[in-house]
């Protein structure tokens, strides 16, 4: 074993959905076995992974008898004692089945919204009984392909009222549990409602109990529509609303790939792990880090394993490389910003008596302009870290 050698102290979990993906794609059948949950708890132990996450359907199969999901429910949590792993997060399908073709918390059909809460506060049950402490809200259906089918406005006043409906509910029923809601811009549906983490950040503050919702982030999502997601992870961390964050890779301009982390632009990896481990300064994330990826298509159950032991390695190697890049004290002086004892604080905090200093200041700005900041030195040397050569 070696120090990059994933533990339980890492912290890294993986859904049931995402080893246990059989490969199927909209153009092609499954090319792998199912992999019994109870063998992926075996299996991940052995890699180093801390935890195990799921869908309500990913462990008891829809139409499941009351006695056979307590007794599915029953070998599950024996394996995850047998094997040291636990469940921080658990979460709802609410997109496979037929019924949500139009959406679930946000279909127009009332019936399909009240299905969608009956199977959402089963979900959370069977979360909670699993220890789960975080829930995530992934919308894969709520959006549309023609925005003639619902006022977009009412779109979001239902999406309110479900998630406040079932933050009251959870309250109610003395559960120790928080939301955490994934953006995506857009497939399965041609456009999701609320499609960037920043439109979430902004949606949870209009909730009933804010303080009960954060965000889970995924890398491919922000990706997909171009934008940094190391810019969308800090607001949502700025805000203390990172309660749990989707780990993969993605090239822009394509479909959600959901690719082995690391294994795409590793200088946003790279960025982004130095963010969640605060090796430049800041508060450290210190949730799971959950990789909502899937081996390519072209593995066996061999592959997998090699695909998530590939996840959990970049994640510390990356770890490394940051931390060796925060201590290089050229990159330090670099980052070093300009302060100003005198201008500063004028810049910080509204006055009268500032705003008559602020607007006397003598500032040259042909003279600051020229100035070169050295950034591209500042960016060669973090590409010398990231190549291992320095
Ligand atoms: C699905 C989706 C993911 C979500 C999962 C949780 S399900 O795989 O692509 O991004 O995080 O619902
Ligand atoms: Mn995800
Ligand atoms: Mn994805």
């Amino acid at each position: 074993m070696n120090s990059f050698d994933p533990t339980a102290a890492d912290r890294f979990t993986f859904g049931l959905w995402t080893v246990g993906n059989s490969g199927r794609d909209p153009f092609g059948e499954p090319v792998r076995a199912r992999i019994s949950p109870i063998e992926i708890v075996a299996k991940l132990a052995e890699c180093g992974a801390h935890g195990v996450n799921l869908h309500d359907d990913d462990l008891v199969p829809p139409g499941s008898s009351a006695a056979q999901r307590d007794a599915i429910v029953a070998a599950f949590k024996k394996a995850l004692a047998d094997h040291g792993l636990v469940v921080p997060m658990a979460t709802v399908n609410l997109f496979t089945h037929p019924i949500f073709k139009d959406g679930a918390f946000t279909a127009n059909d009332p019936t399909v919204r009240a299905f969608a809460l009956q199977k959402t506060m089963g979900a959370i049950e069977l979360g909670v009984d699993l220890g789960a402490k975080i829930f995530v809200f992934w919308g894969g259906r709520e959006g549309c392909e023609t925005d003639a089918c619902r006022d977009p406005r009412t779109a979001i006043v239902r999406m309110r009222e479900s998630l406040d409906w079932l933050c009251d509910w959870t309250r109610d029923r003395g559960f120790d549990l928080k939301f955490a809601l994934e953006a995506k811009p857009n497939e399965p549906r041609g456009d999701l409602y609320l499609p960037t983490t920043g439109h979430m950040l902004h949606f949870i503050t209009t909730l009933a109990h804010p303080e009960m919702v954060g965000v889970n982030p995924e890398v491919a999502h922000e990706t997909m529509a171009g934008l940094s997601f190391v810019h969308g992870v800090a607001q949502a961390m700025e805000a203390k609303k990172l309660f749990h964050v989707d780990l993969n890779a993605q090239r822009i301009g394509r479909f959600d790939q959901d690719l082995r982390f690391g294994s795409e632009d590793l200088r946003q990896a790279f960025l982004l792990v130095r963010l969640l481990e605060g090796t430049g300064g800041g508060v450290k994330y210190d949730g799971p880090l959950h990789f909502d990826a899937h081996a390519y298509r072209t593995e066996d159950d061999a592959g997998v394993w090699e695909f998530a032991r590939g996840c959990m390695r970049t994640y510390k190697i990356l770890a490394e490389r940051a931390r060796a890049f925060d201590a290089d004290r050229e990159v330090a002086a670099l980052i070093a910003e300009q302060r100003s004892t005198v201008i500063d604080p004028l810049l910080a905090g509204y006055s009268r008596p500032k705003a008559t200093l602020l607007r006397a200041l003598s500032i040259d700005a042909a003279a600051q302009a020229q100035r070169g900041l050295r950034y591209e030195r500042l960016d060669q040397l973090m590409i010398e870290h990231l190549l291992g050569v320095r």
